[in-house]
């Protein structure tokens, strides 16, 4: 039996077993296997190249990747959005290489990446989901692009994605495996775990670890415990933006509304590509959900550049910056200066290890 056949009846197994905690473990087993075996496929099809177009290179501050089905308007999104000149038309599947546009909001740019429309089953390596998945892993944000009329189709893509190994709006599960060489394994956790040692054990052995000291301190789920393990899931924020409302009366809106509603998104945005609506409110969203912090950087006894600030993760501290700005920085660093918000006072003295906040202004000294 080929890897796809045994991915694929794996997969109806998991679809067929109804889930409860008399099943959990059975599930969890059969969840490791597919995982591992969905690894190997990607492995052997990886081995020929790159197709073309798909190897796009980072550019800007943050990388935004539009995400939908065919025809939802991703690429007249991009065109409004940027200074990109994406292909639009009524037909499906118009875009099949990954379009780049530059937005530039708030003084940071902003690369967005028009991906070709993601269809069903892309995981199962057909078509070029493949490829396409790899762009998504490494964007920093992905922006759900809906139809009005069909908002199923993000629900659909979400679960595309979590299948392909891409944690959508979470975080890393709070568990640690240290390998060593013997003494079985042993399982320490928090009282809010509920999972059995004997659960967790096995599902370690699954994956071949038969030694190990396991800290577990949340409530993680079998396939969480799956995704700790296997240490290549990618955790990406999102975003949903509903395309073409210009068409949609007020009952397919609150419709809509609905759906997203009950599949957790509370704060959709309603735009119209096309007609340019929204498009301001979209911006300032996405600028808000890549959660960055500028800092204007003040050369000593000089002012502070206000037009092209630094730009860096949440949680980016002095050191980060001072390495980002020379990396011949070594052993020179002595102090750095802060004002804005992440400073106690004005012109705080600070180390290292002190962390920013967006819109500080920084003088390193050296
Ligand atoms: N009325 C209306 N039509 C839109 C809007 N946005 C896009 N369209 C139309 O929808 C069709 C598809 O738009 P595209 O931008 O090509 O869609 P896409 O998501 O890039 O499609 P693929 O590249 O095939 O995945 C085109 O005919 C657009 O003119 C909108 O906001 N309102
Ligand atoms: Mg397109």
């Amino acid at each position: 039996m080929g890897l796809e056949e045994e991915i694929q009846e794996i997969e109806e197994e998991i679809a067929e077993t109804p889930y409860n905690k008399a099943t959990e473990e059975h599930i969890g087993r059969l969840k490791a296997k597919l995982s591992k075996l969905k690894d190997e496929l990607a492995e052997k099809e990886s081995g020929g190249g790159g197709g073309g177009g798909y190897d796009v290179p980072k550019h800007g501050d943050a990388t935004v990747a539009l995400v939908g089905f065919p025809s939802v308007g991703k690429s007249t999104l991009l065109n409004a959005l940027t200074n990109a000149e994406s292909e639009t038309g009524s037909y499906e599947f118009t875009t099949l290489e990954v379009v780049p546009g530059m937005l530039k909001h708030e003084k940071v740019d902003i690369q967005l990446l028009d991906v070709p429309g993601l269809i069903e089953g892309a995981s199962g390596g057909r078509g070029r989901g493949r490829e396409v998945m790899s762009v998504l892993r490494s964007a920093d944000l992905l922006l759900f692009v809906a139809d009005v009329f069909e908002p199923e189709g993000y629900s659909k893509l979400r679960d595309e994605l979590h299948e392909n190994g891409i944690r959508i709006d979470a975080s890393p599960p709070d568990v640690h495996i240290d390998r060593r060489d013997r003494g079985g394994v042993d399982v320490r956790k928090t009282d809010e775990v509920s999972l059995s040692d004997d659960v967790i054990e096995n599902t370690l052995r699954e994956h071949g670890i038969v030694n190990a000291i396991v800290v577990v301190r949340e409530d993680v789920t079998v396939e969480e415990l799956n995704d700790a393990i296997l240490d290549n899931r990618v955790y990406i924020d999102s975003m949903v933006v509903v395309n073409k409302v210009d068409l949609a009366d007020e009952t397919v809106l609150e419709r809509t509304r609905d759906f997203l509603a009950d599949e957790g998104v509370d704060s959709a945005v309603g735009v119209s590509a096309e007609e340019e609506l929204g498009l301001e409110t979209l911006k300032e969203r996405i600028f808000e959900e890549l959660d960055l912090v500028r800092v204007y950087l003040r050369p000593q006894g000089g002012d502070p550049d206000y037009e092209e600030p630094l730009v860096l993760e949440e949680g980016a501290t002095v050191g980060d910056v001072a390495e980002k700005i020379h990396r011949d920085l070594d052993g020179s660093f002595r102090y750095a200066n802060v004002w804005g918000e992440s400073a106690k006072h004005e012109g705080q003295q600070v180390g290292e290890d002190h962390e920013l906040a967006d819109e500080d202004v920084l003088t390193i000294v050296r």
